[in-house]
């Protein structure tokens, strides 16, 4: 039996197998094309249609998929880019890296006051197309106020703009372990974990 994580993203699986604690496998590592759409207007509803189509192209009858949607959602845009996170600013001719992201969104934020933010994770654990577990998780922080303040090289994504008043740090700044601990994805991935560790017991 294996655990499969829907996703093409290799940050996530990284941090998510240091969260559950288990090996996981990506669907390109097994060769398999998955480009699922994601029509979704919710996290939970992108989560859920990328665990069915894996489920669906794998068809193993006992192993568990799990999928992570995400993203940032900041106040003064209200809640943008939210699901589009994966995709804000890209055009069709040209998709932005990170880092282009990230000054995109500070550009756009400009000197207004209002910097509240917060990542959301919805995770699903599927079992079959019809038993499946959805949790949703937030981490609350802010977006820095300048160029200047965009720190750190860990993480991925918008970690370099994401600062926690409490740790003084951005996300970028945090040691895995540290990001994990508190993390919008690590919450999820703890409360997935139990009840992981349930479904199993029941197989
Ligand atoms: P999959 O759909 O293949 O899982 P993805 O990166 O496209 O990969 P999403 O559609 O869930 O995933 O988009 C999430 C985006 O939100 C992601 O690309 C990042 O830009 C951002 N994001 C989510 N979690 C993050 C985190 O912990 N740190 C920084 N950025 C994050």
């Amino acid at each position: 039996m294996k655990i499969w994580f829907a996703t093409n993203n290799a940050h996530k699986k990284r941090e998510l197998e240091a969260i559950l604690g288990i090996q996981i496998c990506i669907p390109s590592e097994e060769n398999i094309p998955f480009n699922p759409e994601e029509t979704g207007t919710t996290f939970c509803e992108n989560a859920l249609i990328k665990a069915r189509e894996l489920k669906n192209l794998i068809g193993g009858k006992n192993d568990f998929v799990i999928a992570d949607d995400s993203g940032l959602c900041v106040d003064a845009l209200n809640g943008r880019p939210g699901v589009l996170s994966a995709r804000y600013g890209d055009t069709e001719g040209k998709k932005l890296t990170s880092a282009q992201k990230n000054l995109l969104l500070l550009d756009e934020l400009g000197d207004s006051q209002k910097r509240s933010a917060r990542f959301s994770c919805a995770m699903v654990l599927l079992v079959t197309n019809n038993r499946f577990t959805v949790v949703q998780e937030i981490i609350e922080g802010e977006i820095v106020k300048s160029r200047e303040m965009m720190r750190g090289e860990g993480g991925f994504g918008y970690d370099p703009i994401f600062y926690l008043p409490s740790y003084g740090r951005t996300f970028a700044e945090l040691s895995e372990d540290e990001k994990n601990g508190i993390s919008h994805r690590g919450k999820a991935g703890k409360i997935i974990s139990g009840i992981l560790t349930a479904k199993y017991a029941e197989l």
